[in-house]
């Protein structure tokens, strides 16, 4: 037996004094210092009395040790459960108790809030600080620096990531070790990541781009990271000559070309940028080459299926599309109402297929049967037609998302609490175009009768209980929601009433 995911994103570096992650302050942690904390947090796992298989829930800042913890929990055959850290405690409690974690790892500042919901599920509480010290670090440092990696079969679960609905209820997406790995190494090999590369890596690890693309694809490969905390514009611009690659979401090009400091110069050591979890506007992507004399490589992907889709290395890489099906992905078209493919060129559902594709939801077999056909295809919600060369394009979405700077938000869970606020009759949550973050939140509500809703107050109990980046950065009241014949709210017509709140001049 073997553990797959860990011997070949990690095992396969032991002692090798070879550079992993290069840090803001100049100190590089090699690949033998990185697998050694990992297995000294792998014996706290164990110690804590967690099985395989079990989740562990983490909402930590992004740093070495938090890296480490994913690598730890893979070895230890635990299931991962990283946490956006915008996160409220209110939404963090369902996460918790949803998945059943047997062990929370949160901020120093996020203990007394999460204490409670851990000691009511009769899960364990760690804490990890941005700066690597916290209860996890105590235990993890008088641990040994090797431990005997678990047994896993490729089959297993690796990862659960949340992921909203449009129910406003959260699924737990349960991602394989197979899923993981076999979407890295197609990555590594389609983007021709080597030992070589150094990637600069700003974006959160949370979440699919920066954790099991970004980060797999440079382990599989054996590379570096120049490993910042988020993404900070001079801190990009002062690092870009040291690297070779970047993966960003469509913000971090728009900042970038934003600022006269980014220039080809800037950027002549890099041989490739990466773009996805959101739309890169055609527009930007001629700047940048104007700019660069770089094409940016977009790609497309989701929680539940890693990535399905890459303009390629060496071909012609088209702006506006999501480029081919990677090796060992299928992708159709297909007719929303009746199911059945599309004639070619037409617009429908993104399906896919393959090994990057999700086991289903947590706990939740009626979604998983709507969603992920019996054959194995994926309904993924986005609307596209595919070119005469094969080259994807998305033309929009048949779900109700709004997507700003590259995280998802459901419209439906804001609504759910508009509605429930003094006031307020019903409200009606959309996405409208956004210069920096591409869309961002807007609330539309109707007074109930005789009534005028404190919008002051309704933003601040909408603010208590969901992330920041959710909350709607404009709320206006109006006679009635449009409707169409049959009752539904027309969230296209609001769309284009609203469309130039935010847009850039
Ligand atoms: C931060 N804020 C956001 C926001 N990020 N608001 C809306 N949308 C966002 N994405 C809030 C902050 O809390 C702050 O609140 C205010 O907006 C402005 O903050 P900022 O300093 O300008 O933002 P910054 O911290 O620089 O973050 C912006 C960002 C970041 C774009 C760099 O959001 C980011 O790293 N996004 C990447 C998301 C990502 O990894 N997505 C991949 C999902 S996986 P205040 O209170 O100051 O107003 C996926 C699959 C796939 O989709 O295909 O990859
Ligand atoms: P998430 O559920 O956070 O993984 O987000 C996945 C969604 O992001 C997809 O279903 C798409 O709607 C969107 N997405 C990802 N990459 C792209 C892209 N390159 N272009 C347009 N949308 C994208």
């Amino acid at each position: 037996m073997a553990n797959p995911l860990y011997d070949r994103l990690f095992g396969r570096h032991a002692g090798k004094d070879t550079p992993f992650l290069h840090l803001g302050d100049g100190t590089t942690v090699t690949h033998a210092d990185f697998l050694a904390l990992a297995a000294s947090i792998a014996h706290c796992l164990s110690d804590a009395g967690l099985s395989p298989g079990d989740r562990v829930a983490v909402q930590v800042e992004k740093s070495p040790q938090a890296l480490a913890l994913y690598a730890a929990s893979v070895q230890t055959g635990l299931v991962f459960l990283p946490l956006n850290t915008a996160y409220t405690v209110s939404e963090l409690t369902y996460f918790i108790e949803n998945s059943g974690a047997r062990m929370v790892v949160c901020d120093g500042s996020g203990e007394e809030g999460l204490r409670p919901v851990a000691e009511r599920l009769g899960a364990g509480l760690l804490t990890l600080n941005a700066d690597g010290s916290g209860t996890l670090n105590e235990r993890a440092k008088n641990a040994a620096s090797a431990f005997k990696t678990v047994d896993r079969d490729a089959s297993d679960l690796a990862a659960f990531l949340y992921t909203s609905g449009t129910t406003g209820r959260s699924k737990g997406a349960m991602l394989t070790q197979s899923n993981l790995l076999s979407n890295a190494e197609t990555l590594a090999e389609h983007w021709r990541f080597t030992a070589d590369d150094v990637l600069l890596h700003a974006l959160p690890i949370f979440h699919t781009h920066g954790l099991f693309v970004a980060s797999n694809v440079t382990l599989v490969a054996g590379g570096s990271m120049i490993f910042l905390p988020k993404f900070d514009l001079d801190t990009m611009i002062q690092m870009m000559p040291r690297a070779t690659a970047m993966m960003g979401v469509p913000t971090f090009y728009t900042r970038l070309l934003d600022d006269p400091r980014f220039t080809g110069t800037l950027v002549k050591e890099m041989r490739l940028f990466i773009s996805g979890s959101a739309p890169l506007l055609a527009e930007t992507h001629t700047r940048f080459e104007e700019r660069t004399g770089h094409r940016i490589l977009e790609r497309y992907g989701m929680t539940e299926t890693n990535m399905n889709t890459s303009n390629p290395y060496d071909g012609e890489r088209k702006a506006g599309t999501v480029g081919l099906a990677l090796p060992g992905v299928e992708l159709k078209i297909t007719d929303p109402e009746t199911g059945k493919d599309v004639p070619q060129g037409d617009v429908g559902v993104i399906e896919v297929r393959g090994p990057n594709v999700f086991k289903g939801y947590w706990q939740m077999p009626e979604k998983t049967a709507a969603e992920l056909r019996k054959n194995g295809f994926f309904i993924t919600g986005d609307l596209g037609r595919i070119d005469a060369d094969g080259y994807v394009q998305i033309v929009g979405r048949d779900k109700d998302l709004i997507i700003s700077g590259g995280y998802n938000i459901y419209p439906k869970e804001i609504e759910l609490l508009l509605d429930d606020q003094p006031g307020v009759l019903e409200s009606a949550v959309i996405g409208v175009p956004h210069g920096d973050f591409g869309e961002t939140v807007v609330g539309v509500l109707v007074a109930a009768p005789d009534e005028t809703p404190d919008l002051e107050r309704i933003a601040e109990a909408v603010g208590g209980s969901l992330a920041r980046f959710k909350h709607p950065r404009k709320l206006m009241v109006v006679d009635e929601l449009p409707r169409n014949t049959m009752g539904k709210v027309q969230k296209n017509s609001l769309r284009d009433r609203y469309r130039d709140l935010f847009a850039p001049a």
